[in-house]
């Protein structure tokens, strides 16, 4: 009878270090439905699909400060965008969710990078050009190095892959230029990562004016859908969201971007593909459209809006950000260290 051998524990092969997954979201206000397709969709959806990658997923709140913010409104929005992950079903068994400021690191690395970066470098990102002309109160020298701390905040953590919408593009390639650009001045510290974006949704756009990005510090407030919309605010908005005068339902972004952006978001909240929305509606009217697309988005919004009131005043809450924060931090402190002994900062051998 064939006896099992055990192996000693020398002889198996080394396990295969798991991946990092890193991305992070903004408390600036209430979470849209482009944060929802662009962002929390596809981190859910990775973490069923990438059983060998560990996830860090962060409030930005360091990131938040770049431009003013009311002290109870933060505050609330912290806590607000952490209920929205796990409502959107992040899983705290799989996922290290935790708030950016906690972990100090963050902030630390943030200034090396800031060390690694040229001012010029700085001013060509396209989103510090559009956010500085909306200053009113004088621009904040973070609002510019910015791109900086994202840096650090990816690779503290070695992360290999970065799920991010379109509008981060320009950010990432930064990232890897500045990892690229510490390890040939010092010598391999950092992982160089790879951006992750979303077949369809990486750029959801406003419903008022469909050739800019849905945004939620908008003013117009029918520009956009929050995840936390009741659901008949829902219905009315994209009942008027902007699509153009030919009657037609076609894809197409140059000529009609209303009607596009709402094929984009009823692909990416169904799954069906829009070349088969396209049939399915071909002799329909946008008012039908508009009506179905209304019940896909409630839908979609329904459960995750049971789920947050479940986790918002829920003790739990605090349980996961605790655990979170603290793996963090293991990882984050480890890689300070390093990064300080290849600079010559401080006393480390
Ligand atoms: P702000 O309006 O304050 O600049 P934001 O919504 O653009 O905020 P974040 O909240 O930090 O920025 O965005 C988090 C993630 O959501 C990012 O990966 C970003 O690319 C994605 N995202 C934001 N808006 C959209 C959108 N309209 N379509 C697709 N993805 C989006
Ligand atoms: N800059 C991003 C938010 C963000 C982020 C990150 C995303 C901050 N740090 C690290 C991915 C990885 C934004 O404005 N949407």
């Amino acid at each position: 009878m064939p006896t099992k051998t055990t192996k000693k524990k020398s002889e198996q092969p080394t396990p295969k270090p798991m991946k990092r997954l890193v991305s992070g979201i903004k408390p600036t206000g209430q979470l849209t439905l482009g944060n929802y397709i662009g962002a929390l969709k596809q981190f859910v959806k990775l973490q069923d699909e990438l059983i060998d990658t560990e996830f860090f997923i962060f409030i930005a709140d360091l990131h938040a400060i770049t431009t003013p913010q009311e002290r109870q409104e933060l505050k609330k929005n912290i806590r607000s965008v952490a209920a929205v992950y796990l409502a959107c079903g992040l899983d705290p068994e799989k996922v290290n969710l935790f708030i950016q400021s906690e972990v100090n690191e963050h902030a630390v690395l943030g200034y090396i990078m800031e060390s690694t970066a040229y001012i010029g470098e700085m001013e060509r990102m396209t989103q510090y050009k559009d956010k500085k002309v909306k200053q009113t109160e004088g621009i904040r020298t973070s609002l510019m190095t910015y791109p900086a701390l994202m840096a650090a905040d990816i690779l503290l953590y070695d992360a290999d892959i970065v799920p991010i919408g379109d509008d981060q593009k320009q950010h990432l390639e930064l990232t890897r230029n500045l990892a690229t650009r510490f390890n040939h001045l010092y010598g391999d510290t950092f992982v160089v990562p790879e951006g992750f974006f979303p077949e369809t949704g990486a750029r959801i756009m406003s419903l008022s004016e469909p050739s800019k990005k849905m945004d939620k510090s908008n003013e117009n407030a029918k520009s956009y859908i929050m995840l936390l919309d009741d659901l008949g605010t829902v219905r009315n908005k994209i009942k008027s969201a902007v699509t153009d005068s030919d009657g037609f339902i076609k894809y197409d972004v140059k000529k009609k971007p209303g009607i596009s952006n709402l094929l984009t978001i009823y692909s990416s909240l169904t799954d069906i593909p829009i070349k088969e929305l396209e049939k399915q509606y071909k002799d329909k009217s946008y008012s039908a459209f508009k009506t179905d697309l209304g019940e896909v988005v409630a839908d979609a919004l329904r459960p995750i809006q049971q789920r947050y009131f479940e986790y918002i005043n829920n003790p739990r809450l605090d349980e996961i950000l605790d655990q979170g924060a603290e793996r963090a931090k293991l990882i984050a402190s480890r890689k300070i260290q390093k990064v300080f002994k290849k600079m010559g900062l401080g006393r480390v051998k």
